[in-house]
Formats: C-alpha cells, sequence, structure tokens
C-alpha cells in the first residue's frame, strides 16, 4: 500500500514494494550473503543489521514492455544511486523526500534493477548527520514501476479558492512529452461531475508544459478537521482525441489565511494542540507500515491532540493520505534539524535543502491537512549568513506555494533575527527542564521580546515544541528528572500556561513517541534514546499520557471568534 486511494486507470502502475527484494551489504563480513527481505523495510530490522551504517544492494527483476518506464521511489534511506541492467540511470539524496527516473524504451523482457542504498555520515550529507534521531538505511517507502507512452501527466496542483461566488479549484497541470517532436495536446479535470477542458496545447520535445485553469465546484464540500471530505480530481491527457495518460488527485476544500496574530481554518481562528512526531519504530525503523502508522493517528487523536509537526522532515504520502482522512493538521517541514552556522556552510547544505523542498511540495501540495510549510529546525536563524539561508528558502517556498503560510521552530531565545519574513512565528521552549524557571513566566518574557523587539510583532506565535523527559517505567515520589512523575508534572505546568495565554494559538508537545537516536548522542540520551515521548517506543502509555488527554480535551480547536 503506496497511496489510500488508487492514483491511474489509464497508465499501467506496478507496486514492486510489498514484496521480496534481494538485499547484500557492501562492506563487512556479511557482504558475501545474499538474503531475501521485504521492501519498503530499514535494514536495521534486520537480523545483525540493527546498528549497520554503511552502504547496501537491494535487487530485483522487473518486467519491460518495451515501452517507456517511469520508477518513483517515495524514499531511500539516505542516499541512493539506481542501476537498470548494471548501468546508472540516477542517484539521489534524502531519505524523506520521493523521486522517480524515466528510462525511455527497455527492450521487451526481464530487466536487472538495483539500488544501492547508503546511510554513512560524510560530508557529502549535510542533513543527515548524527544526531537526535536516526538516519536509518534501505528502501524505507514505497516504489512503483508505470508504464508511459511519449506524453504523460507529471503532476496535477489543485488550489481551493473561495470567493463570494462560492468555491472554486485553481488547477495546474505540467505535461511532459519524452518524443522528439513537439505534440499538440488537450486536458481534461473533473471534479464532482464538473468538467475542465484545456487545450489544445504544444509540448515542445524532450520538454513540458504547464496548463492552468480555473473549474467552479459550486457544491464543493468543506474540508475541516471536524468533517474531513475529500474530492476525487480526476485529469485526462488527450493527443488527437484519445486518451493516453491520467492522474487521479484528491483535494480538499478549505483555506488557510492569516488574520493578525491568529491563523484561520475556513475563517475561524484555529487553536493548535499538537504532538512533534518523528517517523521511528523499534521494528520497522522509518518504515512504518500502515497499521502502524494508522495506530499512532489514533492515538494521537484519542489524546485530544488536532495535529501533526513532521519533525524534522517530509513525511511518507501514506501518512499524509491518512491524516487528510482523520482530518488531521499538519505542519510538514524540510530536513533539517539543529545545524550551527559551520554546519550550514557545508558546500552540500544549499542545494539539498532546495532540492528537499522542491520534491516536498511538488510532491504534497494537494494534501489538505497540511496548513503550513516549516523550514530549518533550531538552525543558525541567529547569525546573518543564517539569516540569507533562511530568507532564501522562504522565498522558494513562497513561489512553489503561495498559498500557505511559513514558519520556522527556533530555538534562539530572544536572538532570532529570522521573524520577519514568515507569516508565523514558533519557538521551540523547554521550562522546567532546559531552563528551570516557571513556564507562564519565560513564555511571557519570550512573547514580549518578539512582540516588542523582534520584526515577528503582531504574527500569529506558535509553540512549536515543550516538553521533558522520562524513562518509561521510572516511577519515583520524589517526582526528580527523567521519572514518569516529573514528566506529568511538567507537561500539566507547560500545557496549562501554554494553552491558556490567548496571545498564543497552540503547542506542540516534544513528543509523541521515545525515539532512536545518534550513538552519538549516547552521553545526553539515557538508552540512546530521546526519551521526551508521551508513550515510549513501543508506544506504552506514560503517566503524562492522561494529563496531555485531559487538558487537550479540555481546549476546543478554535477560539471564540
Ligand atoms: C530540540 C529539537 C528536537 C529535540 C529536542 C530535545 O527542540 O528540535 O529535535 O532534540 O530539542 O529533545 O531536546
Amino acid at each position: 500500500m503506496i497511496r489510500t486511494f488508487r492514483t491511474h486507470e489509464i497508465r499501467k502502475q506496478t507496486e514492486l514494494s510489498s514484496s521480496l527484494w534481494n538485499f547484500r551489504p557492501c562492506e563487512g563480513p556479511l557482504s558475501s550473503q545474499n538474503r531475501q527481505v521485504l521492501v519498503p523495510s530499514c535494514w536495521e530490522s534486520y537480523p545483525e543489521f540493527s546498528d549497520y551504517r554503511g552502504k547496501a544492494v537491494y535487487s530485483r527483476n522487473i518486467e519491460c514492455s518495451g515501452k517507456n518506464i517511469r520508477l518513483e521511489f517515495k524514499g531511500i534511506s539516505h542516499t541512493a544511486r539506481i542501476f537498470l541492467d548494471g548501468e546508472q540511470i540516477g542517484s539521489h539524496y534524502n531519505a524523506y523526500t520521493p523521486f522517480s527516473l524515466i528510462r525511455k524504451h527497455p527492450a521487451p523482457g526481464t530487466h536487472l534493477l538495483e539500488v544501492i542504498a547508503d546511510n554513512r555520515f560524510s560530508e557529502d550529507s549535510s542533513l543527515h548527520i548524527p544526531n537526535d534521531y536516526y538516519s536509518y538505511g534501505g528502501i524505507s517507502r514505497g516504489v512503483l514501476l508505470e508504464e508511459l507512452d511519449e506524453l504523460y501527466l507529471a503532476y496535477v496542483h489543485i488550489t481551493p479558492v473561495h470567493s463570494a461566488d462560492g468555491w472554486s479549484a485553481q488547477i495546474e497541470v505540467c505535461v511532459e512529452n519524452l518524443s522528439d517532436s513537439p505534440v499538440s495536446v488537450t486536458v481534461c479535470s473533473e471534479i464532482l461531475g464538473h468538467m475542465l477542458r484545456t487545450g489544445p496545447v504544444s509540448v515542445p520535445a524532450g520538454g513540458n508544459t504547464l496548463i492552468s485553469g480555473a473549474l467552479p465546484v459550486p457544491d464543493a464540500p468543506c474540508w475541516s478537521p471536524e468533517s474531513p471530505q475529500l474530492c476525487p480530481v480526476h485529469t485526462t491527457l488527450y493527443q488527437d482525441g484519445q486518451p493516453v495518460d491520467d492522474l487521479i488527485e484528491r483535494t480538499g476544500f478549505r483555506t488557510v489565511t492569516i488574520d493578525g496574530n491568529r491563523l484561520l481554518l475556513n475563517g475561524r481562528p484555529l487553536r493548535i494542540k499538537g504532538f512533534c512526531r518523528h517517523e521511528d519504530h523499534p521494528q520497522f525503523g522509518c518504515a512504518l507500515p500502515p497499521a502502524a502508522i494508522q495506530y499512532d493517528l489514533d492515538t494521537i487523536r484519542h489524546l485530544g491532540a488536532n495535529s501533526i509537526r513532521t519533525s524534522h522532515y517530509p513525511n511518507d504520502e501514506l501518512f499524509l493520505d491518512l491524516c487528510d482522512e482523520l482530518g488531521i493538521l499538519v505542519w510538514e517541514e524540510n530536513h533539517a534539524r539543529g545545524l550551527s552556522q559551520e554546519q550550514m556552510k557545508n558546500p552540500n547544505f544549499e542545494k539539498q535543502c532546495e532540492d528537499c523542498i522542491r520534491e516536498m511540495i511538488t510532491a504534497h501540495y494537494n494534501h489538505p491537512s497540511i496548513y503550513i510549510w516549516g523550514i530549518l529546525n533550531e538552525c543558525a536563524s541567529d547569525t546573518e549568513y543564517g539569516r540569507r539561508c533562511y530568507q532564501k528558502q522562504y522565498d522558494q517556498i513562497r513561489i512553489l506555494d503561495p498559498n500557505r503560510p511559513r514558519s520556522s521552530a527556533s530555538c534562539r531565545f530572544k536572538t532570532d533575527l529570522c521573524l520577519g519574513e514568515p507569516e508565523v512565528v514558533s519557538y521551540n521552549i523547554y521550562p522546567e527542564w532546559y531552563v528551570n524557571r516557571p513556564t507562564a513566566e519565560y513564555l511571557e518574557e519570550l512573547y514580549r521580546w518578539v512582540q516588542e523587539e523582534s520584526e515577528g510583532t503582531g504574527k500569529p506565535f506558535l509553540i512549536t515544541e515543550v516538553g521533558a523527559g522520562a524513562v518509561y517505567g521510572y516511577r519515583t515520589p520524589t517526582q526528580v528528572k527523567w521519572s514518569e512523575e516529573y514528566q506529568a508534572k511538567a507537561l500539566e505546568h507547560q500545557l496549562s500556561a501554554i494553552l491558556s495565554k490567548e496571545e498564543c494559538c497552540g503547542v506542540y508537545i516534544w513528543q509523541y513517541a521515545d525515539v532512536r537516536v545518534s550513538e552519538e548522542w549516547f552521553a545526553s540520551r539515557p538508552r540512546t534514546m530521546n526519551n521526551k515521548g508521551i508513550v515510549d517506543e513501543y508506544r506504552r502509555r506514560k503517566l503524562s499520557y492522561e494529563v496531555v488527554k485531559r487538558i487537550f480535551e479540555s481546549y476546543g480547536n478554535y477560539f471564540a471568534s
């Protein structure tokens, strides 16, 4: 299962994941051994590979008819090289964004597909570094094999627009032409029986053409956390009047706007009650199967939360499909955590961030659950060099998606230089954990600085991390740090102070579940885990679970208008 719905009726699509592949490490004593493993998976889930950091080869045969083929990889952790019959046909950096490769007219018959995945740390990798989460190895998300004619739909982006006339959909279609001559095409998009026909339009040889149009959908149902109604969008590509390709997407008719210091969802002032969640599990690494993802979403809703922050990277599309269907709001962010100015000066940093943002927004644009794009969690936003990097990434997001607000989770207490560009000001704070001060006092001092001395004055103000550590099962009436009692007490104080502050538009708890961290972090992370989950890595509830549930359930999804 790669998506929760079928994305093609015309295009022939074969799922190469949910099947066994050959696996062989490239280094070490086991490199002579071939074994069969299920893809998607992380090699840390295979016996003897729980801490393997290196390269490995995944391989399998594929059958080709002689038509063009398109291979889509939803995520390979963390650097990939792709080979067909021993010839490299592509490569990709970053575990958390999808990429695709086209091979024109492979000979009919059986071909050998090989993927070399590499999860080593090096100067070549500016974003996957030893960190307070684990960089796994493997083909960690779905793989698709598709057959294409000479023309195909690369993507279809749908923007819901609400006006006095009701709902309409702004539709942008990207048509690619694989042939050696220009071709005239027409496109038809359908939503709830309403049809938008555009063309004929010429698509240059070996190039692409963007085709846009507005489709009134007056009877569109509204998407909201309370009523997450989704609409299929079926787009068909025609050449000489014949259908040659199609793409089925989904949209949710909702608006996200800013009004003063409020985030509005469908015109109502939204209160965020959320969790930061890593894609991490002791049995599956970052390759959580659908049922494990669903379990987490059900638990987060059981806790009275309405949002998840994809800390600190774009998530699997399957996760986003489920959030769309369950009405869970998503803060999705590009891949970065806690990079210093020096680390941001890695020569690969800017391109690797730019690629991640482009791939994230191109692939995830249509998900109504995503209400905001985040960048550069706790990076060097207090330096002039850092400010230039933030500005470039905010500019890139504005071009790719002018309709969603932008933000960045900062830890630069009263020194942040990057609050002028984003629409929302967000901070990670740890009073009563890293900072031994009462939450209400610490929060008020930060808020006053933002309003009176920063460029973030008057903007929506969001707490994107707050929490405390607790080792599951460590119980003590003395309530010392790392005990479950301490975490429950700290979160009671933190959440009460933040959610009772009317100027604050919400909170994300750090974090949903305990997660594995890089071995280099052992000194400050008991069990070499980040233990700030309100459930442990096996999703066993800590004492704080009921505290969070009680407080979250005592606040609605919206402020009084
Ligand atoms: C930071 C960071 C998180 C996590 C947290 C912690 O806020 O954004 O990824 O490391 O600190 O547990 O200290």
